[in-house]
């Protein structure tokens, strides 16, 4: 987990230290988008974690969602399209003393950005990624994505989709996720407690969002997640079980779960990184460790 314990909101000496908000730039999703719901559970999270907004970064990739970065006061790099990942962990290498989080849209994560998905997973970096999951490519207004059901007529698939949807939850917990998590924007506080939890977490934390695009997917709307969706935690899940958590993943139909399906404790890359123990790279000396030693072999 990054540093959370610095954030002493006035400094001994000098001024107050800015609490995360939203930025001067208003938000251009249509109205009634799940997005919005997942900036605001963004917002809340970090407010609750009292983390100041210069120890936050944000980064995402192309799409609707992925304009997320530009709402809120924290820093924020809006990456191209899948690669909001490895701009991440990029960030964490260098400064792991700053909260990261990423987000984007299913088409940006599990599409063009899948490779990048499974493997920041398999190495544990200690970031947040936070999905906005509609079912279709929103920004490109209404193709099918990785994660369109089958049969679903959309623009790019007039006849239906008939390919199998990738399954995020599944994936996440197959490649090793620490903390994997599923929420809904119809339930901002539920999704906010997702949220702050993955952040506190040290280790890769993933949350999917049930995030409805109103304008181009008709099939995966508010009502359709309303009439499914029930809370892990009230059904006696034990998040600690991977097993159980796989038979949850797969759970899709008349009933739909979210909450907290698995979380582990597991070393971070930054912990086995041996460079990384002297503390963040952005803080340690430039330069080249050995550097005259390994210059003179070539003397
Ligand atoms: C390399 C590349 N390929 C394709 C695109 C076009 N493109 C932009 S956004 C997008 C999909 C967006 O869908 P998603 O990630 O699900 O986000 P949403 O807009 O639904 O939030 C595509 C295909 C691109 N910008 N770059
Ligand atoms: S097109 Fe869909 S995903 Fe994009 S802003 Fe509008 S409702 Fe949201």
């Amino acid at each position: 987990m990054a540093d959370t314990s610095a954030p002493a909101l006035r400094a001994s000496t000098g001024p107050a230290l800015p609490v995360i908000g939203k930025s001067d730039t208003k938000p251009t999703w249509c109205p009634g988008c799940g997005d919005f719901s997942v900036l605001a559970a963004v917002e809340m999270a970090l407010k609750r974690l009292r983390i100041p907004s210069h120890n936050v970064a944000v980064v995402s990739g192309i799409g609707c969602s992925s304009n997320l970065p530009h709402f809120l006061s924290s820093y924020g790099f809006h990456a191209i399209h899948g690669r909001a990942l490895p701009v991440a962990e990029g960030i964490r290498w260098a400064n792991h003393g700053l909260t990261v989080i990423a987000t984007g849209g299913d088409g940006d994560g599990f599409g063009i950005g899948a490779g990048h998905f499974v493997h920041t997973m398999r190495r544990n970096v200690d970031l947040t990624y936070v999905t906005m999951d509609n079912q279709i490519y929103g920004l490109t207004t209404g193709q099918a994505s990785p994660t369109s059901m089958m049969g679903q007529r959309t623009k790019s698939t007039p006849n239906g989709v008939i390919e199998a949807p990738v399954d995020p939850i599944a994936l996440a917990l197959a490649s090793g996720a620490t903390y994997v998590a599923r929420g809904f924007s119809g339930d901002v506080k539920h999704l906010a407690d997702l949220v702050a939890n993955g952040i506190q977490h040290r280790g890769f934390s993933f949350v999917d969002v049930f995030s409805p695009c109103v304008t181009y997917n008709k099939l995966n709307t508010f009502d359709f997640f309303r009439q499914r969706v029930y809370k892990l935690e009230n059904a006696g899940h034990d998040p600690t079980n991977l097993g159980l958590a796989f038979q949850r993943a797969i759970e899709w139909g008349d009933k739909i779960p979210i909450g907290l399906f698995y979380t582990v404790d597991r070393p971070t890359y930054e912990d086995l990184e041996e460079v990384l123990s002297a503390g963040p790279l952005a803080q340690q000396p430039a330069g080249l460790a050995g550097r005259s030693t390994l210059l003179d072999e070539f003397a």
